[in-house]
C-alpha cells in the first residue's frame, strides 16, 4: 500500500534497524520500545492485521521470524509477542505485526 509506513519498511524506502529478514517476513527494532527488547516482525505484503487472510506460509515465516529474533537478542528466559488487533486493542499501524516484548521482568502488564 502507497501510504503504509510498515510497506515502505518492508521495502527499506524508509530505514529501519533490521533484526532479521527473508524472502517473506521482516523484523525491525521499534521506534518507541516499551522494554529493552521491542522488536516487530512483519509480513513484506500488506496485511491489516493477523485475521486479515495472512496465508499460512507467511504465518509460520512470522513465527520463525519471532525465533531468529529471541535468538539474535538472547531472550533465552522468555519473552512476550503481542499482535494487537484493531482499534479498541490499540493497533495504531494497520500493517499485521507482532511485538516482540523482553529484556525484563514483564510482570502482569501486558507490555
Ligand atoms: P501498534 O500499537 O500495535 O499498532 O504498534 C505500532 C508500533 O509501531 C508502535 O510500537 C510504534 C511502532 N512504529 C510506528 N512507526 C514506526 C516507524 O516508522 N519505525 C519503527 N521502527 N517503529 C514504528
Amino acid at each position: 500500500m502507497d501510504d503504509c509506513i510498515f510497506c515502505k519498511i518492508a521495502a527499506h524506502q524508509i530505514p529501519s534497524t533490521v533484526v532479521y529478514e527473508d524472502d517473506k517476513v521482516i523484523a525491525f527494532d521499534d521506534l518507541a520500545p516499551q522494554a529493552p527488547v521491542h522488536t516487530l516482525v512483519i509480513p513484506k505484503d500488506h496485511y491489516a492485521n493477523i485475521i486479515d487472510g495472512v496465508p499460512a506460509d507467511v504465518l509460520a515465516a512470522m513465527v520463525n521470524a519471532v525465533s531468529e529474533v529471541a535468538r539474535a537478542k538472547g531472550l533465552d528466559d522468555g519473552f512476550r509477542v503481542i499482535a494487537n488487533t484493531g482499534e479498541v486493542a490499540g493497533q495504531t499501524v494497520h500493517h499485521f505485526h507482532m511485538h516482540v516484548l523482553g529484556g525484563k521482568p514483564l510482570g502482569e502488564n501486558l507490555v
